[in-house]
C-alpha cells in the first residue's frame, strides 16, 4: 500500500540525498539483527499464560517466520490490514514481526480501547483480523473481537494468543518497497473520529535508527515497556523497534506500576525506560521511600505530557539515573533532550527534534496565514520533516485544516522555542485533553454522551488535576431538566459504550444551560473555552 498523501518527490529525493531515508524496510531490519545478534536476547517477559519466556533474535525471527506461514495459510495475504489488541508480553513482538514479515500491516489498538473502538479500526481500515487476548485487565477481549468480527465483513479471523498462533514452515521474508506503508499508528485524535496515521519504511525506521543514536543504545541495552507497546513512544521513541535496531533487549512490564516496573528493572538489569510524567511521579515515589538498588538504570525517559520542573527535578537524586525529556507525535516529529544537555536545558524544556531537516514553524495561532511570532514567542507548532506525515489515512477533509497547503502537520501544540532550539510545551490549541498522556479528543466523548436518549448537548472540558496534568469534566445538557440523567448513569452509559475506560469523563455535571458566549450559535469551541474558564473561577473560590 502507498501513502495517499506521499511526500513530494522534490522532498523525497532530498531525505534521501541526506542520508535519512536508506531504503531499510522492516523485515530487513529483523534479518539484520538475527544476523548480527542471533544468540543474544531479543526479548524477556512473562508470555501470555504468564510463563517467563526469554527468546534470542534468532528465535524471534524464527518464530515471525513461522507465524507469517501461518497466517498466510489463514489467508491473509501482504498489504491486508490487521489489528493488534495485544497488552505488553513477548508475544506481541511475535506478531507484529510475524505481519511484518509476511509484508501484512499491523493496525495498533492499545490494551485499554474496548469493542466500540476496535469496530471502528477494523471499518476504518478493512482489517482482515483482530489478534488479541482471551482476558485483560478483566475484559473479554476475544468474545468482543468475535463479536466485531460477526458485523464486519472484512474480518475474517480473530486469531487468540493464548489458544495458540497459526504456523508453519518458517515463510521467506516479504520484501517491500520502502515507500509502501508498513503499519498504521492511532493518532491522539482531536475529532469525533480516531484517526489512523499511514507510516512508510523508510520514514520509520529513519526515525527509529537516528533516535537509538541519540540515546546511545547498544547491544549491552535492557529497555523496560512499561507504557503499552504499541503507543509511538514504546515502539519508537527510541523504544523497542530502537532496541532491537541496536541488538539490545526489551524487557516486556505486565504494569506499569512501580512495583512491578523497579523490581524488573532490579532484576533484568533494565538501562533504559519510558514513562509518562504520572507514572515518573509514583515511581519517584516509591523509590524516595524505598531506596531501591538501581545501579544498572541508566536513563528515565519521561514524555507524552508535560513533565513539570518540580518532578523532572526530582528523578535523578531518587532514581540514579539521566532524565531524558522527550515531546513527540504519532504523527512523526520527535524531540528529544540529549543526555548530555546542561541541567536547566534537561529540566526545563522538552528538548529538540532528532533531524537536521525537521522544520518547525511557531505560528501566531489566531493569524488566517499562518504568521511567524517573533523568536521566543509562545505560538502554535506547525511541523515538516522526514518522518512526519502529509496526510492521515483516508481521511481527506480532516487532512484540508490539520496540514497546511505546503505540507506542514498542525500539531495543535502551543510552544516557544528557546535560543538553542529546544521546545518549551506551554499549552494547546486543540480540541483534545491529554490525561496523563492518555489522549482524550473532546468531540469523541461527547458524541458518546449526546447518544443517550436523554441528552440534548454536551461539551467535555479538561480541568487541571495534580496528578494526571488534567482529567475530563463533562457538561450535560438534559432534554428534559425533570427528567435528567445522573451523574453516575451518563458515566456507565459512556463505559458500556465499549470504549476505554480513560475516556469515561472523570465527572459529569448536568446543567440547565450552557454559559452564554457571544451572540448567535456558539461554537463548541468557545463553549469549551468559557467552560474550562468557568471551572478555573469555581476552584478559585473554593480555595
Ligand atoms: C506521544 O504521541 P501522541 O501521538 O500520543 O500524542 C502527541 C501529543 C503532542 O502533540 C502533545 O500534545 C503531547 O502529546 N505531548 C506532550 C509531550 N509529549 C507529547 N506535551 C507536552 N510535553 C511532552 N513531553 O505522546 C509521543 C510520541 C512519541 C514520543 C513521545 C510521546
Amino acid at each position: 500500500m502507498k501513502l495517499e498523501n506521499p511526500y513530494p518527490d522534490e522532498a523525497a529525493r532530498r531525505y534521501r540525498d541526506a542520508g535519512y531515508w536508506t531504503g531499510q524496510t522492516f523485515p530487513d531490519l529483523l534479518a539484520t539483527a538475527a544476523r548480527e545478534h542471533g544468540g543474544r536476547p531479543a526479548v524477556v517477559g512473562r508470555d501470555v499464560h504468564r510463563q517467563r519466556q526469554r527468546w534470542t533474535y534468532a528465535e524471534l525471527d524464527d518464530r515471525a517466520r513461522r507465524l507469517a506461514a501461518g497466517l498466510a495459510g489463514l489467508g491473509v495475504a501482504p498489504g491486508d490490514r490487521v489489528v493488534v489488541w495485544l497488552p505488553n508480553v513477548p508475544e506481541y513482538l511475535e506478531v507484529i514481526w510475524g505481519l511484518f514479515t509476511l509484508g501484512a500491516l499491523p493496525v495498533f489498538a492499545l490494551p485499554a480501547h474496548r469493542e466500540s473502538e476496535i469496530r471502528y479500526f477494523c471499518e476504518h481500515a478493512e482489517a482482515v483480523a483482530v489478534v488479541t487476548v482471551t482476558r485483560h485487565d478483566r475484559h473479554d477481549h476475544a468474545d468482543a473481537a468475535r463479536r466485531v468480527a460477526k458485523d464486519v465483513a472484512s474480518v475474517r479471523e480473530v486469531l487468540v494468543v493464548d489458544e495458540g498462533l497459526p504456523t508453519g514452515e518458517p515463510a521467506t521474508p516479504s520484501a517491500p518497497e520502502p515507500d509502501d506503508v508498513a503499519f498504521l499508528q492511532l493518532s491522539g485524535g482531536t475529532t469525533g473520529l480516531p484517526k489512523l496515521i499511514p507510516r512508510t519504511h523508510d520514514d520509520y525506521l529513519y526515525s527509529v535508527r537516528a533516535s537509538a543514536d541519540i540515546c546511545g543504545l547498544t547491544p549491552g541495552t535492557v529497555f523496560l515497556a512499561a507504557l503499552p507497546a504499541a503507543h509511538n513512544f514504546t515502539m519508537s521513541s527510541p523504544g523497542l523497534l530502537g532496541v532491537m535496531h541496536a541488538g539490545g533487549c526489551v524487557v516486556t512490564a505486565p504494569s506499569p506500576d512501580p512495583d512491578t516496573c523497579l523490581r524488573l528493572v532490579a532484576d533484568e538489569g533494565v538501562t533504559i525506560a519510558a514513562v509518562v510524567p504520572p507514572l515518573a511521579a509514583v515511581w519517584v515515589a516509591a523509590a524516595e521511600k524505598n531506596s531501591p538498588e538501581l545501579p544498572t538504570l541508566e536513563v528515565l525517559q519521561v514524555g507524552g505530557a508535560k513533565c513539570g520542573s518540580e518532578l523532572a527535578a526530582r528523578i535523578g537524586p531518587a532514581l540514579g539515573a539521566t532524565l531524558q525529556q522527550v515531546f513527540g507525535m504519532a504523527e512523526g516529529l520527535v524531540n528529544y533532550t540529549r543526555l548530555d544537555d546542561p541541567d536547566d536545558v534537561v529540566l526545563h524544556t522538552q528538548g529538540r527534534p532528532i533531524s537536521p531537516d525537521d522544520e518547525l514553524r511557531v505560528v501566531d495561532p489566531d493569524s488566517p496565514d499562518d504568521r511567524e511570532v517573533a523568536p521566543g514567542e509562545v505560538g502554535a507548532l506547525l511541523t515538516r520533516g522526514p518522518y512526519t506525515i502529509r496526510g492521515y489515512y483516508r481521511a481527506p477533509e480532516h487532512n484540508a485544516t490539520a496540514f497546511t497547503a505546503d505540507g506542514f502537520y498542525r500539531t495543535g501544540d502551543l510552544v516557544r522555542l528557546d535560543p538553542g532550539g529546544n521546545v518549551v510545551v506551554t499549552g494547546r490549541v486543540k480540541e483534545q485533553i491529554n490525561r496523563g498522556g492518555e489522549k482524550v479528543a473532546a468531540e469523541e466523548v461527547e458524541n458518546h454522551l449526546m447518544a443517550h436518549a436523554a441528552v440534548l448537548d454536551a461539551a467535555v472540558v479538561g480541568v487541571p488535576d495534580e496528578f494526571l496534568g488534567e482529567r475530563t469534566h463533562a457538561y450535560v445538557l438534559p432534554r428534559d431538566p425533570d427528567e435528567a440523567p445522573s451523574p453516575a448513569d451518563l458515566r456507565r452509559f459512556v463505559r458500556d459504550r465499549g470504549v476505554a475506560a480513560y475516556k469515561v469523563p472523570d465527572a459529569v455535571e448536568v446543567v440547565t444551560s450552557f454559559p452564554a458566549t457571544g451572540v448567535g450559535k456558539t461554537s463548541r469551541r468557545e463553549l469549551r473555552a468559557a467552560l474550562a474558564q468557568r471551572h478555573t473561577e469555581q476552584r478559585h473560590r473554593e480555595e
